[in-house]
């Protein structure tokens, strides 16, 4: 017997115990006939039952109500915060069993468990229909489906958060949102209420450096990191506890997309991000998460400049790495939106034998928060049943009844201790059979009820700067002209200036930067810079070695050389790219089948161009602007020689990432695909691109 695995829980190939279950719940329609929801078959479902042909419908119309009421009962209230989302099924599966000398979690150690889980990618302030591509941090909840129970790891794609304490949760939200007086703006932070919040909470300021930087406008959820932010806890064998920090980080690399970029991308397709998902997903591209970890022992607790209980730190990598455990996998899309990526239900105090709290204030907020916002999202305590939501491990308890209890129990009991029933279902203090039970980390605790915050929570500008020092010289470009745009949005001076007021103790050139754009004096008595720098904090440093799943927009005309083309973009999508041929109409041109018409399409829908036309478009001011815009935003732009003129009546300035037209053959595609690889070149002179 596997120690690891007692109960003899499926091995790799044997995992897709979630989707089995799922099967029960899967309706086909395919040659079937139209019935109530009775089951009574329906002869028309297109004229209400009248009196007469001109005359009044009747009440007795029974399939008319039953479908105008269901209409009329269709949605459930959003989420109150992350109602924006897309949903997707996978698999997690451990490296190896080094974690079981901390965690008694059997998912995370034993390496023969291919555990199902569901996640969901979403942005925060937004409605459900707004906009993916907005300045946000972008919610990572996964569901991992162990036969211990269900586990909820409700992370985000930042590893600190905007406050330290749940009780703030509310006002924070209630300041991003839109304004109460007229609901403006949609899924944006660039106003007075908000600025007014991080002014006067200056805990916020860590974050509020995450929020302006690019992480903020994320290329893709492929192409992100997820945290789980606040400082959990794995519990061994003995009970020993030991403190960890969650990390996912994506196979892909992590890479952003630009804000004049997200500004089209908005209009373009709103729904950018859940798209490439999907996408992403049925070409069979399957997203790829490592999860890692970050252990530090109890004995520790006290060893950092900062509280492991403060959920606005982070544990700079350097001092304790990220130690890779295991990879996620997803590899299916959910086949109804509605049942699955809304009714999905995470909480955070979901959590399995093995895992536990710590007393992160923000983290025991949230544990009360998620159970109570599903109970009226989802109306009523049952929503554990739902298909998406119901654990694979087996439920057994005396709690019964409420809206839409699906199950039929079959006891004559339903309270404990019972002999009517055997005593069933038994606790283990009652069976004596403990392997698999939960239970709690046995801290000590004591103290007076007090409101008030540990002094060990006071430093909110040391680690803000810590990330201003850490990044590259473009991505500090972005963070500044970030905060021009928020503030130059805000319609009060002086929030403006009280934000400045906090800048300057983070950097005295961030707060210069800003001052210079708004017009507005610098303010006096900076802390200083402390000079440290945490290089895994900057994207610059992610990894940039493939092109695959890479969009590349490939210009064509009536007069393109498909010889010329074909070799280049065989050896593009023979690396997983994907070529996307965009002509000046659709059907065929030039021997090519066309996927798009050019005018249809936008430079911000691509990763990288590749001008083919044979000249053919050197005098469309669409495609020339088109090919500046993508230059623009720091994309590969490569000329075949049939591309030149083109490339000449774009005018670009020289600058890296440009390839062609005089390098050609092996040389012309490593170039060019290592300039997609490369995903951005910002060091070029943009400043006089019409575009
Ligand atoms: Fe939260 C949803 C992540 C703080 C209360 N949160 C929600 C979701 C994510 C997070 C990813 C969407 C889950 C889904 O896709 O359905 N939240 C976080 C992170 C936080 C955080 C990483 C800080 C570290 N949240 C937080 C606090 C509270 C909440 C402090 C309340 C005290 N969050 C909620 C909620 C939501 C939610 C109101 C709305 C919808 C839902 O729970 O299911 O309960």
């Amino acid at each position: 017997m596997n120690p690891l695995n007692p109960l003899g829980d499926p091995v790799a190939g044997e995992s897709d115990d979630k989707q089995r279950q799922l099967d029960d719940y899967r309706i086909d329609s395919t040659d079937t006939r139209m019935t109530t929801d009775q089951g009574v078959r329906i002869d028309d479902t297109d004229n209400s039952l009248s009196a007469g042909e001109r005359g009044p419908t009747l009440l007795e119309d029974f399939h008319f109500r039953e479908k105008v009421t269901r209409f009329d009962h269709e949605r459930i209230p959003e989420r109150v915060v992350h109602a924006r989302g897309a949903g997707a099924y996978g698999k997690f599966q451990a490296y190896d069993d080094s974690l079981a000398e901390y965690t008694v979690a059997r998912f995370l150690c034993d390496p023969s468990l291919v555990t199902p889980t569901f996640v969901r990618f979403s942005t925060v302030a937004g409605s459900r229909g707004s906009a993916d591509t907005v300045r946000d941090v972008r919610g990572f909840a996964t569901k991992f489906y162990t036969h211990q129970g269900n586990y909820d790891l409700v992370g985000n794609n930042m590893p600190v958060f905007f406050i330290q304490d749940g009780i703030k949760f509310p006002d924070f939200v209630h300041a991003v949102k839109p304004e109460p007086h007229n609901e403006i703006p949609q899924a944006q932070s660039a106003h007075d209420t908000f600025w007014d919040f991080v002014q006067l909470q200056p805990e916020s300021l860590h974050m509020i450096m995450w929020l302006m930087s690019d992480r903020a406008i994320p290329r893709s959820y492929r192409m992100m990191q997820g945290f789980g932010v606040h400082t959990f806890r794995l519990v061994g064998a003995e009970g020993r506890g030991t403190f960890v920090k969650f990390h996912w980080k994506p196979v892909l690399g992590t890479h952003s997309l630009v804000w004049d970029e997200v500004l089209r991308i908005q209009g373009n397709d709103p729904d950018f991000n859940r798209r490439d998902l999907w996408e992403a997903i049925e070409r069979g591209a399957y997203p790829e998460y490592e999860l890692g970890v970050q252990l530090v022992p109890e004995a520790d607790e006290h060893k950092f400049d900062f509280d492991l209980l403060d959920a606005t730190k982070i544990i700079p990598e350097e001092e304790v790495p990220v130690r890779p455990v295991g990879k996620m996998v997803l590899d299916r899309n959910p086949e109804n939106f509605f049942a699955e990526t809304e009714q999905v239900a995470f909480h955070t105090a979901n959590i399995v034998p093995g895992i536990d709290f710590t007393n992160d204030p923000l983290l025991q907020g949230r544990n009360f928060s998620y159970l109570d916002t599903q109970l009226i999202r989802l109306a009523g305590p049952n929503f554990p049943q739902i298909p998406v939501n119901r654990p694979i491990a087996p439920v057994h308890n005396d709690q019964r009844d409420g809206y839409h209890q699906h199950m039929i129990h079959q006891s004559r009991t339903s309270y404990s201790v019972n002999s009517i029933s055997g005593g069933c279902p038994m606790t283990a203090a009652k069976s004596g059979e403990w392997d698999g039970v939960f239970q709690h980390y046995q801290e000590r605790v004591d103290g007076n009820k007090i409101r008030k915050r540990s002094p060990s929570f006071e430093d909110h500008y040391s680690q803000a700067t810590l990330f201003w020092n850490s990044m590259s010289p473009w991505e500090k470009q972005h963070i500044v002209a970030a905060f021009l745009f928020e503030l130059g949005h805000v319609e009060r001076r002086y929030i403006k200036e009280k934000v400045l007021a906090h800048l300057i103790h983070i950097d005295q050139t961030l707060a210069e930067g800003v001052a210079a754009g708004l017009g507005l004096e610098v303010p006096q008595g900076g802390t200083g810079n402390h000079g440290k720098m945490s290089p895994a904090l900057s994207q610059a440093n992610a990894p940039r070695d493939t092109i695959a799943t890479r969009k590349i927009a490939v210009l064509v005309s009536d007069d393109t050389a498909a010889s010329e083309l074909e070799p280049v973009r065989g050896a593009l999508t023979g690396q997983g790219a994907i070529c996307e041929i965009l002509a000046p109409h659709e059907g065929t041109v030039a021997g090519l089948t066309a996927d798009r018409q050019l005018t249809t399409a936008s430079s911000v829908l691509y990763d990288a161009v590749l001008l083919a036309d044979g000249g053919g478009l050197a005098a469309d001011a669409y495609a020339v602007h088109f090919v500046r815009e993508a230059f623009k935003h720091g994309k590969a732009v490569a000329a075949l020689p049939g591309g030149r003129a083109l490339l000449e009546a774009a005018a670009l300035p020289p600058g890296p990432g440009v390839v062609g037209p005089d390098t050609t053959g092996d040389a012309f595609e490593r170039e060019f695909g290592a300039a997609i690889a490369a995903h951005r070149h910002f060091d070029r002179d943009i400043s006089g691109v019409p575009a």
